[in-house]
C-alpha cells in the first residue's frame, strides 16, 4: 500500500476535471447514497501524473479514467465500478436472476453509450469531437436514425417488464442500473435533442427519467456546485 493511499478514509475519484463524462455514473451512486468522495484530478497535469507518468497510480494496474480508489484497492471500467459499488452498498436487485439481468442491462447501457460516443468521433476516436465536426455528421445521423430507436425501444420494454414500467427496473427498489439508465437517457437527450424529443415510442422511459431526477439526493446533486453539466456532444 502506498503511503498516500493508506491514509485515505474516503473514496477517491480520478477523472478528467473539466468533464462529467463517464464519471457521472459513479458520482450518481455516491450522491444517491450520501457517500463522501474526493475528486483527485484538478488539472491536466494531474491526469498526466496519475495516468501517464512514471509516478502513475501504483498498485494493480488500471488503464483509463474513471478510476476509484480506497486504500490499496483501485478499480477502473465504469460499468464494473458501478456494479462493485452497487454490490457493496446494497444497490442491487434482491434475487439472483434479477442480479444477472441487472448485469446484462448494465452492459447493454454501456454498449449503447460507447456507440453513441463513437458516432461523434467518426474519424478519430481519441481526438476531440471539435476536430471532426463536419466529417462525423453522417455517423451521428446514422446513430440517431438506426441505433437510438433500437436501444430505447429495448430499454422501454425492459422497464415495462417490471410493474408495468411505473417504478424501477427490478423489483421495488432502486439499483445501480436504474441510475445508469437515468444518466444514459440524460446523455441521449443532451447529445441528440431532436431524436429524444420525437421518441414518442418510449413514454415510460421519459417518466422514469423525470422520476429519478426528482429523488432528493439526485436533485440536490444536480443543483450543487459539484455538478459539471453534460457537454451536449459525445454522450458525455
Ligand atoms: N470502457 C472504459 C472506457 C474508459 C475511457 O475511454 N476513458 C476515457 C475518458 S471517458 C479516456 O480517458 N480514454 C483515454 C484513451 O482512450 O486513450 C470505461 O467505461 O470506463
Amino acid at each position: 500500500m502506498t503511503e498516500e493511499a493508506g491514509q485515505t478514509e474516503e473514496w477517491e475519484l480520478f477523472y478528467h476535471h473539466f468533464l462529467i463524462g463517464r464519471s457521472a455514473y459513479i458520482r450518481l451512486i455516491f450522491e444517491e447514497l450520501g457517500i463522501p468522495y474526493k475528486d483527485m484530478i484538478k488539472s491536466k497535469e494531474d491526469i498526466m501524473k496519475y495516468f501517464y507518468s512514471k509516478d502513475k497510480l501504483a498498485g494493480f494496474p488500471v488503464l483509463f479514467p474513471p478510476v476509484i480508489r480506497k486504500g490499496d484497492f483501485q478499480l477502473g471500467q465504469t460499468s464494473v465500478i458501478c456494479k462493485y459499488l452497487g454490490e457493496k452498498y446494497g444497490l442491487v436487485p434482491d434475487n439472483e436472476q434479477d442480479k444477472w439481468r441487472a448485469d446484462m442491462i448494465n452492459t447493454e447501457l454501456h454498449d449503447y453509450l460507447a456507440q453513441g460516443r463513437l458516432a461523434f468521433h467518426g474519424i478519430n476516436p481519441t481526438a476531440s469531437y471539435f476536430t471532426q465536426v463536419e466529417e462525423t455528421k453522417p455517423y451521428i445521423e446514422r446513430f440517431a436514425a438506426e441505433r437510438i430507436p433500437k436501444y430505447l425501444s429495448y430499454f422501454e420494454s425492459v422497464l415495462k417488464y417490471n410493474n408495468g414500467g411505473k417504478g424501477f427496473l427490478f423489483g421495488d427498489k432502486l439499483t445501480y442500473v436504474d441510475l445508469t439508465l437515468f444518466w444514459v437517457l440524460k446523455a441521449t437527450e443532451a447529445s441528440y435533442p431532436d431524436t429524444w424529443k420525437s421518441a414518442d415510442y418510449c413514454p415510460l422511459l421519459k417518466s422514469f427519467r423525470d422520476r429519478i431526477e426528482r429523488r432528493s439526493n439526485i436533485a440536490a446533486y444536480l443543483n450543487s456546485d459539484r455538478f459539471v453539466p453534460l457537454e451536449n456532444n459525445s454522450m458525455m
